[in-house]
């Protein structure tokens, strides 16, 4: 690390070091006389803002090289290093609890705050326990990236998750996707044990830190009580679950049509293997069979590999779109260092990822890139991760962040939506444009709608999980009862408590929190409508572009740079006015598929 640390004050809410980006909304400094405590504290923080920095640094870099080369040596050192980031929490945490009730200043405040629910993945402080631990991240990590399929009919071939969602997108065969399907499932099937120790001993971290659970621990950095969230996500649920109806209602009626009355049943659950993607979370591979007749179809799949970009040119293009709004050109070491194309000779993590290695200029995306519009959207979700990074670096550690995870996955979503088809005319991806309407809606409710329930379930189960609800006996059981409830979509097959299904998700064995996406889908329409309010644009917001618009771009950009100084309901306040996460922005972007398909839903049963 060759980042000197400014000793901390007061003043530590300005950034130390400004970027010549604009930063419009740099909160103001506050200037107070400490008292005796408070000047402890000041040096407490001080102390494990170095630390904590120096900690993810490593913890950041030894990820970087086992995501990129996964062998059974960057395993252990990959868990090394979490494991030293791992006591150092165990420290810290526990000595921050003697200010508990001090009058702390409110900047102290909030970072005591912050650093106790720091943490994804807590760790005992027994040094056995906490190397268990950090062994068994690793490993279900590598699994996971290494995982692979070989089906008795390839004759000892084997099919890695890339090759087998395409055939989930792509074959109509019911026995063909049946066998991919249950194939990728065999690889979790050894997390099972793992993950139950991994909660026993990741639980067993988070009471030493003074949370009941882990869960508890996740669901606290909302800047509301965690019960009030689970509340919250219900309320929201509540919001989008007739929509989502209408979509499943009508996607269901045209299984049929393909499969049968005797493989889909009319009025039931959708069987998971059918919706074009490995955990019915993305059903936009099913466009072409549920695309309404219209003039000018669009095949966007077929536009993007028209270009023959690289993979590099592909996220060249993801720039051109932040810097049309006025941010800066990405660094010279974001080209140097990223991973763009999935290398032949070694096994890396394809999930796509955004990293700030060292909290500074160094940031890099990882991702398998391919020829599709999949991929040209998943470009842009990731870089406003980067652009998220870049804009808050000037920070101490503490507040160096998103103001919540969620707004940090809706930066490239939200550039995202304006990638519409008079943008993709401008930049040659289409020849003839066509008139935005209901298809183009559709193929992005396939996408952004179909994806709310299983947004829902992952952590609905963690939660329970951690809370000790869910016992290792029914962990798939819970699993599949979540997701008939929710996405109602069941298994094909019966699945036992042999499988282990939610280590399917990457972001399970990753040990990634995931309700962060489901307020990001939402939170991403209301920063679409803000922003193309700003922007001066008076139609329906669905045909909205905010491409070039600066104005636009600098209010984007200051509510970043507020980083994480204030509780996000200010942020999302500077940016749209509104101080809740609310549905209605996407069901205004929505409406008309809405009057769509229920017109086409007029003889379908609604729900199952
Ligand atoms: O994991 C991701 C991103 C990286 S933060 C590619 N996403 C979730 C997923 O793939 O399941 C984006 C959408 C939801
Ligand atoms: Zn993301």
């Amino acid at each position: 690390m060759h980042r000197s640390l400014i000793p901390l004050t007061l003043l530590t809410l300005v950034p130390l070091a400004s970027s010549a980006a604009a930063r419009p909304a740099e909160p103001p400094a506050v200037q107070t006389v400490l008292t005796p405590v408070q000047e402890e504290v000041e040096a407490f923080l001080a102390d494990a803002e170095a630390r904590l920095l120096e900690h993810m640094v490593r913890k950041e870099r030894a990820a970087w090289v086992l995501d990129n080369f996964i062998t059974p040596d960057t395993e252990v050192m990959a868990a090394e290093a979490a494991q030293g980031f791992m006591a150092f929490i165990s420290e810290v945490v526990p000595a921050s609890r003697k200010y508990d009730g001090t009058e702390v200043t409110p900047v102290q405040r909030r970072k005591l705050d912050l650093l106790r629910t720091w943490m994804d993945l807590p760790a005992p402080r027994d040094p056995g326990r906490r190397a268990e631990l950090a062994a068994i991240t690793a490993r279900m990590q590598s699994t996971y990236g290494a995982g692979s399929y070989c089906p008795p009919h390839l004759e000892g071939r084997c099919l890695d998750l890339d090759q087998l969602s395409e055939i989930l997108a792509t074959s109509r065969d019911w026995d063909e996707l049946l066998d991919a399907w249950m194939g990728w499932r065999e690889v979790s099937v050894p997390m099972r044990e793992d993950y139950t120790r991994f909660v026993q001993l990741a639980n067993q971290g988070a009471r030493e830190l003074g949370a009941a659970d882990v869960g508890e621990i996740w669901r606290s950095r909302y800047d509301m009580p965690p019960e009030k969230l689970v509340a919250e996500v219900d309320r929201l649920w509540a919001q989008v679950k007739p929509l989502y109806q209408d979509l499943h209602a009508y996607t269901r009626a045209q299984l049929v049509k393909t499969y049968g009355a005797d493989k889909v049943p009319e009025r039931g659950l959708i069987p998971a293997h059918l919706l074009g993607n490995m955990w019915a979370q993305d059903w936009s591979a099913l466009y072409p069979m549920l695309a309404p007749v219209v003039a000018t179809p669009l095949d966007l799949d077929g536009a993007i590999e028209a270009r023959n970009w690289t993979g590099q040119a592909m996220v060249k293009q993801g720039e051109g779109f932040f810097r049309s709004l006025g941010f800066e050109p990405l660094p010279e070491t974001f080209w140097e260092r990223s991973l763009f194309v999935k290398p032949a000779d070694r096994e890396v993590v394809c999930h796509a990822s955004a990293w700030d290695v060292d909290f500074d200029q160094d940031v890099r995306i990882k991702m398998c890139i391919r020829s599709d519009f999949d991929s040209f959207q998943t470009i842009h979700h990731e870089l406003g991760h980067i652009y998220y990074y870049l804009a808050v670096r000037g920070y101490s550690p503490l507040l160096r962040r998103d103001a919540m995870d969620a707004f940090n996955e809706a930066i490239g979503d939200t550039i995202a939506l304006s990638i519409t088809p008079t943008y993709l005319g401008k930049i040659a991806v289409l020849g003839e444009v066509p008139e935005e309407g209901v298809d183009q809606l559709l193929r992005r409710a396939l996408d952004d709608v179909a994806f709310l329930p299983f947004s829902v379930v992952v952590d609905r189960w963690r939660w329970d999980v951690f809370a000790g609800g869910v016992q290792p006996q029914s962990f798939n059981t819970r699993w599949w009862d979540l997701v008939r409830a929710y996405q109602g979509v069941a298994p094909p097959v019966t699945r036992t408590e042999e499988a282990f299904d939610p280590g399917a998700k990457y972001h399970v064995p990753a040990n990634v929190p995931y309700l962060r996406y489901f307020l990001s889908t939402l939170l991403q329409y209301q920063f679409h409508r803000a922003l193309c309010r700003e922007a001066g644009y008076r139609g329906p917001i669905y045909q909205c572009s905010i491409h070039g618009n600066e104005q636009a771009g600098k209010k984007l950009q200051a509510m970043m740079a507020l980083g994480a100084t204030r509780p996000w309901p200010e942020a999302l306040k500077a940016l749209s006015g509104e101080t809740r996460i609310d549905a209605s922005a996407l069901l205004e972007y929505y409406a008309p598929l809405r009057r769509w398909l229920r017109q086409q839903n007029n003889r379908n049963p609604i729900g199952w």
